[in-house]
């Protein structure tokens, strides 16, 4: 099979963000031609963006994949789905959020998918736990993303815990 390496971002601010996340971790591990290779932190944050919701628990995993970006956008709306994921408002307060950061060295510019994430490099909520996982990964027109974390400030991120990891 023709893998490929993706990272996926990954965001709760409702119904126990912490258990939301890890039970994430387990779902994207289960997808089809797919399996965790490293999980970050988990790191808690004030919202960027809207700010009259939560606190929001954010982490990233390395994922090996089978899958074609489309193919894993739309296993990831499934899961967000079975996560009780609630369409409401643009920015809003969630229970599940995950997001292709990267895939491969592809980019992606479609009605559904940016790949690389567009937000990535303003958001210290994905590129400390992205490095915390490999800070020589390429970012596709930005650079590594060791040198797009050094400008990026740490602001009020709080490590949970430091359980980064490979797997197997
Ligand atoms: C504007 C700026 C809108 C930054 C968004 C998360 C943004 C968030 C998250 C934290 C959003 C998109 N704040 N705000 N973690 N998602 N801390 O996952 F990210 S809405
Ligand atoms: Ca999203
Ligand atoms: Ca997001």
């Amino acid at each position: 099979m023709n893998e490929c390496v993706a990272f996926i971002g990954l965001g709760s601010n409702l119904e126990h963000p912490e258990s939301q996340v890890q039970r994430a971790i387990q779902a994207l591990d289960g997808l089809p031609g797919s399996s965790v290779q490293a999980v970050s932190s988990l790191y808690r944050s004030a919202p960027m963006g809207p700010q009259d919701q939560p606190d929001y628990v954010n982490a990233v995993v390395q994922l090996a994949t089978g899958l074609l970006p489309e193919e894993l956008l739309d296993q990831l709306q499934r899961v967000e789905q079975v996560h009780g994921r609630e369409r409401g408002q643009h920015w809003g307060p969630r229970t599940l959020d995950l997001d292709i950061l990267l895939y491969g060295d592809a980019v992606i510019e479609t009605e559904c998918l940016q790949i690389p994430h567009p937000g990535l490099a303003q958001r210290n909520f994905v590129l400390y736990p992205l490095a915390e996982i490999d800070d020589h990964t390429m970012v596709p027109g930005l650079g590594s993303v060791q040198v797009l974390l050094a400008q990026c400030p740490r602001g009020d991120l709080v490590c949970l815990e430091e359980t980064a990891h490979s797997v197997g």
